[in-house]
């Protein structure tokens, strides 16, 4: 294991070990039997390309309405809890945050990507973000805390996880694609992305 930063990202590449990361994998799938990925519309009614859910008290939502946090998925049914692996690791890297309330679950098929942008829908912004990719490696791009400026890409590989806090918190980032086959922890293929998030 080791820890790069680049800027104010701290990103712990091999974070979990190969059998952690296939422990992991057959939790969430626990979890997507109860809460089912979805493919999330913009506010402007364009389909996203990655498909959403989440576990934790919020899961975060897009569609027509808007972006928000919301305790229940779509199909009105509370978010599964949090896999208690993730809460150790919140803990054990960003030890002073508040507990984590929300665990988004990005899936990633092999075209999909995620343009550049800032996460802002949450109350209070000095508390982290934690990142834990699986699966296929993903070209993850870090801007600035305002719109342009230069940007430094990094391929995030399957057990790494990467801390967003102070400067990185504010900033553009995005995946600008996927490198299909590079993994063979999910039968199908594809990455999945999980973000720790304090909501309130
Ligand atoms: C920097 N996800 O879900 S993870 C997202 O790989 C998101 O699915 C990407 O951006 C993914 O919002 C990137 C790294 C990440 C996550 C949250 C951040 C970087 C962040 C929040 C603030 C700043
Ligand atoms: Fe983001």
């Amino acid at each position: 294991m080791t820890v790069l930063h680049i800027r104010d990202f701290e990103i712990h590449s091999g974070y979990f070990a190969p059998d952690a990361q296939q422990k992991l994998v057959a939790e969430l799938r626990g979890i997507l039997g109860k809460a089912p990925l979805l493919q999330p519309v913009t506010p402007r009614g364009t389909p996203m390309s990655v498909r959403m859910s989440a576990a934790g008290t919020y899961g975060w939502i897009s569609d027509r309405k808007g972006y928000r946090y919301e305790p229940q998925h779509p199909f009105g049914t509370p978010w599964p809890q949090i896999p208690g692996v993730l809460l150790a690791m919140w803990q054990n890297l960003v030890p002073d945050a508040r507990a984590p309330e929300c665990c988004l679950i990005n899936w990633y098929h092999s075209e999909a990507k995620m343009g550049m942008h800032q996460d802002k829908d949450e109350a209070d912004l000095s508390q982290p973000v934690v990142s834990v990719s699986l699966g296929d490696e993903a070209l993850f791009r870090m801007g600035n805390t305002t719109r342009g400026g230069k940007t430094e890409s990094v391929w995030l590989r399957s057990g790494d996880v990467v801390v967003m806090a102070k400067a990185a918190r504010h900033a553009y980032h995005g995946i600008d694609r996927i490198r299909p086959n590079s993994s063979t922890l999910l039968p199908k293929g594809g990455r999945i992305n999980l973000t720790l998030r304090v909501v309130t």
